[in-house]
């Protein structure tokens, strides 16, 4: 690879030295010391990432939580002076020595409803992010790129069959009416993320991006989003034996017919380095209008359980009528089975302290009478 242009390094420290002083709290802000820019900023992978691209987003966003996305596979070896300390940090400990273990989506007749009497979880969802093989990530890819991974995924999900079968749709022939119709039902991903913005990710839009629905909305794809594929099972209420049952199944057809991405080491790889691993995000809609007042206790009881507490409309959105989207938080480092049942215990804790306050309010009532 052709060594950096000098003008172009010149430009990289002038956005760094401004970063430095910046009040950032990103991971990207306590890891990219002056010691390690200096020792990966000339680095270029062999399909043209630089530092400038991974970095870009945190740059230009400070108050990214983590402001790091990987251009290409590569990019995870190439700069992991940076990376690894990075994952090691937000995964919960994922030491550089490590390795992710082999996937394991263990049996979901294991997992029951969350909520039988559906008196507080809404709705329940499992996604996975996937990678194709041979294929860079969005700061790299070309609109051609992007035409060809929709037209190859668009060929495996004409193999779904049964009550996983359904249509795919290129964004650009989906009505701007029916595209917020179909965000208002959270099947449809959001547009205008300045985070993914600044990482590369709108170029060309909407070029190659699309959405698969299955007959019954129970079966989402989303096509080069913020990564070449998000597979998502989905349905009302908490019955997430199966959401998760229809999830493997969908995962495993379209792993039979498309080369996934992977390191040993890391796992299925992704965009973003907090999705690595399994990449899986396994979550609930679910209102607590007691914890909702009291989000200290909801945030601190969460991370207990290495969850994280999102707005109603996901990632950078508040809750409304306290209706709040809540997931495992970690994703590498676990099986799959295993980030599904941290997710499972959490949430049934969440909702027998939801229970316990309102049993106790009760209580007081009583006492106050
Ligand atoms: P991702 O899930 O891809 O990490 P987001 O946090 O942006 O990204 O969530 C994507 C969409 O999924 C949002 O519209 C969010 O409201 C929706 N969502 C997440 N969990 C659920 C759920 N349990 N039920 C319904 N919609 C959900
Ligand atoms: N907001 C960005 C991304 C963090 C993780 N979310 C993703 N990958 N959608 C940040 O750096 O805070």
């Amino acid at each position: 690879m052709e060594p950096i242009d000098p003008a172009f390094m010149a430009l990289l420290d002038e956005e760094y030295e401004k970063f430095k002083v910046t009040d950032s709290h990103s991971l990207l802000k306590k890891h990219l010391t002056q010691e390690v820019f200096d020792k990966i900023k000339h680095r270029v992978t062999a399909e043209g990432a630089t530092l400038h691209d991974c970095i870009k987003s945190g740059l230009a966003n400070p108050d990214s939580n983590i402001g790091l996305y990987a251009a290409d596979a590569e990019s995870y070896i190439l700069f992991q002076e940076l990376f690894d300390p990075v994952i090691d940090e937000y995964h919960g400990g994922f030491e550089p020595s490590q390795f992710h273990p082999i996937s394991d989506f263990g049996d979901p007749i294991d997992l029951g409803d969350l909520n039988e009497l559906g008196n507080y979880v809404l709705s329940t969802r499992v996604r996975c992010a996937r990678s194709i093989e041979g294929y860079p990530f969005n700061p790299l890819l070309s609109s051609e790129m992007y035409a060809e991974l929709e037209q190859d995924v668009g060929y495996a999900l004409e193999d779904l069959e049964g009550d996983l079968s359904g249509k795919y749709r290129s964004l650009k022939d989906i009505s701007s009416e029916e595209q917020e119709e179909l965000l208002e039902k959270h099947l449809l991903f959001k547009q205008g993320d300045r985070f993914l913005e600044a990482a590369g990710a709108s170029r060309f839009w909407p070029e190659g991006r699309g959405i698969f629905l299955n007959e019954n909305n129970t079966l989402v794809v989303w096509v080069n989003e913020e990564d070449h594929m998000r597979i998502i099972s989905m349905q009302e209420g908490g019955n997430i034996g199966e959401v998760y049952e229809r999830f493997v199944r969908a995962v495993t057809i379209l792993g039979e017919r498309l080369p996934f991405s992977s390191s040993e080491r890391l796992g299925f790889l992704s965009f973003c380095p907090t999705n690595l691993g399994t990449a899986i995000r396994a979550s609930v809609h679910i209102r607590l209008p007691l914890l909702g007042e009291d989000r200290q206790t909801l945030e601190e009881t969460a991370a207990k359980f290495n969850l994280q507490v999102r707005g109603t409309s996901g990632e950078h959105s508040e809750a409304e009528d306290y209706v709040f989207d809540i997931s495992n938080r970690r994703r590498l480092g676990l099986t799959e089975m295993e980030a599904l049942k941290e997710m499972y215990d959490g949430i049934r804790e969440i909702i027998q302290l939801e229970i316990d306050m309102e049993e106790g309010n009760s209580q007081c009532r009583k006492k106050s009478y």
